[in-house]
């Protein structure tokens, strides 16, 4: 199985609540290790750009204001099968749909307010750890 990266935040609606510690405990004990991260306030632009591909959807505006409301933590993610293993780990986007024991069943507030974001495949991992990290701060 490949070692892989994944880019991971998370979100307004958990660093508000504290519970950055209670999050990164859940993603080292499925064995992924926290090799960059960052607390960051995001501009409402800078949200956009990071979630351009959603751009048309109906939920676009809420989703950069949420983002944008307080700060997030951005990290990057090591290990096998990283990108698969963090959205296992994560849940389903809806936390109603979350399976029990995930970080969305647990925290998540809502649809919107997910606690967490997981890059999705290989590619768009790549492209969101470049948005917010160089080279040098990734220390594996
Ligand atoms: P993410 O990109 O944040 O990791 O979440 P995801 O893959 O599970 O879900 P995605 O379909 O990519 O949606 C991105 C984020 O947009 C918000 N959302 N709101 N109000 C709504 O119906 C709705 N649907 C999606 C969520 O914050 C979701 O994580
Ligand atoms: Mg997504």
């Amino acid at each position: 199985m490949a070692i892989e990266r994944t880019l991971s935040i998370i979100k307004p609606d958990a660093t508000k609540r504290n519970l950055t510690g209670k999050i990164n405990a859940k993603f080292e004990d499925a064995g992924l290790r926290i090799v960059a991260q960052k607390r960051i306030h995001l501009t409402k632009d800078q949200a956009g750009v990071f979630y351009a591909v959603h751009k048309e959807r109906p939920f676009f505006d809420e989703l950069t204001s949420f983002m944008a409301s307080e700060p997030v933590v951005v990290q990057v993610l090591e290990g096998e099968n990283a990108i698969a293993k963090n959205r296992e780990v994560m849940g389903a986007t809806n936390p109603a749909e979350a399976a029990a024991g995930t970080i969305r069943a647990e925290f998540a507030e809502s649809v919107g307010e997910n606690s967490v974001h997981g890059s999705d495949a290989p590619e768009t991992a790549a492209v969101e750890i470049a948005y917010f990290f160089s080279g040098l701060e990734l220390v594996g």
